[in-house]
């Protein structure tokens, strides 16, 4: 059998486990004095260096991971396919900037963890330190998950942005597979691969990454959620889900309020409620104007348009026959507006509407409810939009 030194080397030799023929084991090779190094092997391969005796420890399981310390700072390094991930250097993963000890190191059961020991402290007793490393990375999908207004909605062909975080395991992360998880199909839905990003990380072990995917769904209107698998370059693979949202090819989110008051700003405290009992689908809007208020209105903002085209605000509103009354406008950020409503007193639905030539290419639209004072006795007041 060929062992990887000299007879002249200086040979340290950790672990050793002939197993049907095949060199498995950790040893240090070198001269101290004269290279002012030490080399790190696994069987004839350089897993990394250290200046001086470093008393790795290695653990094989699909991937080989060979553990050592130096210096107070626990240095790894892991080889998948015939690779090492760190070169021929290793990474320091553990930086505990204290004396030196050996490092323990054990499989969990399922091998998709390693438990390190180590001793820290100069003197007896020393402390003994535990760390758990996963050993895939982990992902949390940031959106489709979190919005403004708790709005879940997104414009069919328009960009949207999916963000992700991985929190590395050991290993760099070399890639991320988006996929559209269509909710509405039967039985189970049906998946399908929207984004493939590569990812080119020499952040440290352990590092958090924010990545993201721009993606202009195509898709038919409906109920969906994003997917996303991350690999690292040992082939381990850490996989989230966002939450579900939906796609429409409305250009006002929500418009109809059949998701509540989803996607909608409220810009002030006045109360308001999703009612039955509507023009449109089976929800409306109800703003109740308490007698402290005068104004209450919702609004929603960067809705894309065309400069110079031609749109068309309509709705349906009833006031109640006490007072209240109530309009919806559109403007957009040059300035231009335009208003339809202006309702009052009047406990009719009734359908209101305007046209509306946009100079700027976002547009905000209110819809706006206010008390007039009778006798100067102030009232309660409901409008539904
Ligand atoms: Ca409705």
């Amino acid at each position: 059998m060929d062992f990887p030194w000299e007879e002249w080397d200086t040979v340290a030799l950790y672990a050793y486990h002939p197993c049907a023929g095949v060199r498995e084991g950790v040893w240090e090779i070198g001269d101290i004095e004269e290279e002012g190094k030490v080399g790190i092997y696994y069987g004839d391969e350089l897993a990394g260096w250290a200046e001086g005796w470093a008393y790795p420890v290695v653990l094989e399981g699909s991937e080989v991971y060979v553990f050592w310390e130096w210096d107070g700072d626990i240095y790894c390094n892991a080889r998948a396919q015939g690779s090492w991930i760190f070169m021929t250097f290793g990474e320091k993963i553990i930086n505990t900037q204290e004396t030196e000890r050996s490092v323990h190191a054990v499989f969990s059961h399922d091998k998709k963890e390693v438990y390190l020991a180590y001793l820290e402290g100069e003197d007896v007793p020393y402390r003994i330190r535990f760390k758990k490393i996963d050993l895939s990375p982990s992902v949390s999908v940031l959106s489709p998950s979190l919005y403004d207004h708790n709005c879940r909605h997104w414009r069919i062909g328009y960009p949207v942005r999916i963000s992700w975080e991985v929190y590395k395991s050991i290993a760099p992360v070399c890639s991320c597979v988006v996929y559209l998880h269509n909710l509405n199909a039967i039985p189970d839905g049906d998946i399908k691969r929207i984004g493939v990003v590569p990812v080119n990380d020499n952040t440290s072990p352990f590092d958090t990454l924010s990545l993201s995917f721009t993606w202009v769904p195509d898709e038919d209107p409906g109920e969906y959620e994003i997917l996303i698998n991350v690999y690292d370059v040992l082939g381990k693979v850490g996989t989230a889900t966002s939450d579900e949202f939906i796609l429409t090819d409305e250009l006002v989110l929500n418009s109809s309020f059949e998701d509540g008051l989803c996607c909608w700003e409220k810009l002030d405290g006045v109360p308001m409620e999703v009612e039955t009992g509507a023009v449109h689908g089976d929800s409306c809007v109800k703003f109740i104007l308490n007698g402290v208020e005068d104004y209450a209105s919702l609004r929603q903002v960067d809705i894309p348009v065309v400069p110079g085209e031609s749109y068309w605000l309509s709705g349906w509103i009833k006031t109640s026959l006490d007072g209240g009354r109530a309009k919806m406008d559109i403007r957009d950020t040059t300035g231009s507006s335009s208003l339809c409503g202006n309702l009052r007193g009047d406990n009719e639905w009734r359908y209101v509407y305007t046209q509306f030539i946009p100079q700027g290419n976002r547009a905000q639209i209110r819809l706006v409810a206010g008390r007039i004072e009778v006798d100067r006795w102030k009232k309660w007041v409901t409008i539904k939009i």
